[in-house]
């Protein structure tokens, strides 16, 4: 048997937390094409015969400017030294920038060994991934380099041969059914951040939070009532989430309550109400209300 822990870390937007899910072979991350998506770290198992990985899906690494995003940076940069292996994600078909050499750097003072994973390869010519590698190999120690699609699942298969090969001899660490370290009322708060996400635009996606309030079983009816507070900075936001007539918020809650319906096995009633709380990217009380509510 063999069993070890994998963090895998990267810019914003490289793709991690999609990579995260296709090993697995469950959701176990919310994904958005906004980079900042993941804020925390993110346990997911995944599983064959004779291998149990552990993988850290963490916060694209990124220049703090707020008391979120250094919390953020600081929950990524945190699983480097604890992992069996870093897999370092690189959008392959982004451009690349100094943030690159940053992380490989940070991965190199960890002394954790490394793999290379240019991840997109579905959207660049295959010619362009050659120079691409020796590009961000040059002068470094990685254990292996595997391009990969986490999206069409390319490669993934064999990425996870690759990450077993190197994971220590021993038991596992997780029961069996053991899949996230997610709580439920965390993942009904990332569910939520996840179609706001895929509906707004702009400075929104940094800006909000989802706070869950409460969560409570409806006596004889088989269903679970949410309440949860969408957190904006600014009026204006509220309006956009809001949405003409409250289209929009009703619609990123009936999107949100139909995959979580799926996935909980129950009925939910979602009660979504928009708050503003100027500058609490700042505020380091509501900041740790929002960890620890999610902690839970
Ligand atoms: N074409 C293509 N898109 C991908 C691939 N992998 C991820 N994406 C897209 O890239 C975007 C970012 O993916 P995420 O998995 O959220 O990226 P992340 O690295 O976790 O981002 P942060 O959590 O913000 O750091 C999403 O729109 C994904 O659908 C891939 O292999 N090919
Ligand atoms: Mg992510």
């Amino acid at each position: 048997m063999r069993a070890g822990t994998v963090a895998v870390v990267g810019r914003p937007n490289a793709g991690k937390s999609t990579l995260v899910n296709a090993l697995v072979g469950e959701k176990v991350a919310i994904v958005s094409d906004k980079p900042q998506t993941t804020r925390r770290r993110i346990l997911g198992v995944a599983r064959r015969p004779g291998v149990e990985i552990a993988l850290v899906d963490t916060p694209g690494i990124h220049k703090p400017e707020y008391r979120l995003n250094a919390a953020m940076v600081h929950d990524a940069t945190d699983a480097l030294g604890s992992a069996d292996l870093v897999v370092f994600v690189v959008d392959a078909a982004g451009e690349r920038g100094p943030g690159e050499k940053y992380i490989a750097d940070l991965v190199e003072k960890a002394g954790v060994p490394a793999v290379l994973v240019p991840n997109k390869i579905d959207r660049i010519r295959k010619e362009k991934l050659l120079p691409l590698i020796q590009e961000l190999t040059a002068g470094r120690r990685f254990e292996e380099v595997v391009p990969v699609s986490a999206r069409t699942g390319e490669n993934v298969d064999h990425l996870f041969d690759v990450l077993a090969s190197k994971m220590p001899e021993g038991p596992p660490a997780y029961p069996e059914d053991f899949l996230t370290s997610t709580p439920e009322t965390e993942w009904i708060a990332e569910v939520i951040r996840e179609k706001l996400l895929e509906r707004t635009r702009d400075e929104l996606p940094f800006a909000h939070a989802v706070l869950i309030e409460s969560v409570r079983e409806a006596e004889g009816k088989d269903l679970t009532v949410v309440t949860a507070s969408i957190i904006v900075e600014r009026e204006g936001q509220k309006g956009i989430v809001v949405g003409r007539g409250g289209t929009m918020i009703r619609d990123i809650g009936r999107a949100a309550r139909e995959e979580l319906e799926q996935e909980l096995g129950r009925r939910l009633y979602l009660e979504l109400t928009v708050r503003v709380k100027p500058d609490w990217r700042n505020d380091a009380g509501f900041l740790s209300r929002l960890r620890g509510v999610e902690k839970e």
